[in-house]
């Protein structure tokens, strides 16, 4: 008897009271500020106030420790597990023990790639690769009647669903449009420090100094880094010189393009805790939330984009 109790108080259970719904988080990590718009997103929902308790884990881009962290959710016994995957393979294992736990799975932003999708309830998130074609549609239009499109292509981190769907629609173009040129495809890993390296790299590295019609960056950081690089070594960003294409539209990448360096910005929302919550208290209520919900979203260019848009920008 003595044992049993003490086994029970070992299960470390994140909830005494019954009526608050604790929620672990699993967050990929801080690699950009669309990442740290989005974990504000996630903990102005989840507070006591509104009923949850919340365990966040910033898994800092290693999906191993976003498995130890869903793992001591489901040792800790919380109501729901919401994870933003880094990338989408290697899920199931983990996704199983939550499932034979009887703890609903959440999958935020990324997708998870998995053989049964019985392992997840929903999930919340954006539609890269029709963000991609939005992009790829306004290189078709910018560029048309070119002899001639020099690209070169800032991939965010390998395997994540944002790079999968953002880069295939590059591709697909690029098969498409037999006048564009992929002079180089380089990992950027999301990041403004990574992206300035590779192109640094690039630039220096090339016998002759290469001709560059289009950066397209997967992201604002890479975006940043990009431009960084670009001017560092001579390069004019905007029109008539580098066309830098990003994607997230934050608040700093807004003002670029409103001062013409970011010649395309496809909106990538990160202000995806409302939905979550959404769906939990579907949960809670006993309904059943749709499985697939996606954000909608818009492009700005420097013609389009107003001081008024950049002000009202939450990140
Ligand atoms: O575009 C990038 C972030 O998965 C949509 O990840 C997200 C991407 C976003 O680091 O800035």
């Amino acid at each position: 008897m003595a044992c049993c109790l003490v086994c029970s108080c070992a299960n470390d259970q994140a909830s005494g009271d019954d009526d608050i719904i604790v929620v672990g988080v699993s967050q990929v990590g801080a690699e950009s500020d669309w990442r740290i718009a989005n974990t504000e997103s996630t903990k102005a929902v989840f507070t006591e106030d509104n009923g949850y308790r919340l365990l966040f884990d910033d898994a800092k881009q290693m999906q191993e420790n976003q498995f130890s962290a869903i793992r001591k959710f489901i040792q800790q016994k919380v109501d729901y597990i919401v994870v933003m995957p880094i990338s989408e393979e290697g899920w199931d294992a983990v996704l199983q023990e939550a499932q034979e736990a009887g703890i609903p799975v959440i999958i935020v932003d990324r997708m998870v790639n998995v053989d049964d999708d019985s392992l997840f309830t929903a999930h919340v998130g954006a539609d890269f690769y029709l963000e991609g074609q939005k992009a790829t549609e306004w290189m078709t239009q910018e560029f048309a009647g070119s002899e001639s499109v020099n690209i070169i292509h800032i991939q965010g981190t390998i395997g994540s669903t944002a790079q999968i769907g953002r880069t295939q629609a590059l591709l697909d173009a690029l098969d498409e449009n037999s006048n564009w040129n992929l002079l180089a495809q380089l990992d950027g890993d999301f990041t403004q420090a990574k992206t300035y390296e590779v192109i640094s790299d690039y630039i220096i590295s090339s016998d002759i100094r290469p001709e560059i019609d289009v950066v397209y960056c997967e992201n604002d950081n890479s975006a940043f880094g990009a431009i960084e690089a670009l001017e560092k070594y001579g390069y004019t960003c905007g029109e008539g010189g580098v066309r830098v294409i990003s994607f997230d539209a934050t608040k700093q990448a807004l003002e670029l393009c409103m001062a013409g360096k970011i010649s395309l910005e496809v909106e990538c929302n990160p202000m995806l805790g409302p939905l979550v919550k959404n769906v939990i208290d579907t949960l809670e209520a006993g309904g059943v939330p749709s499985k697939y919900q996606y954000v909608d979203e818009t492009v700005f260019t420097p013609d389009t984009v107003t001081q008024e848009i950049i002000d009202s920008r939450e990140y």
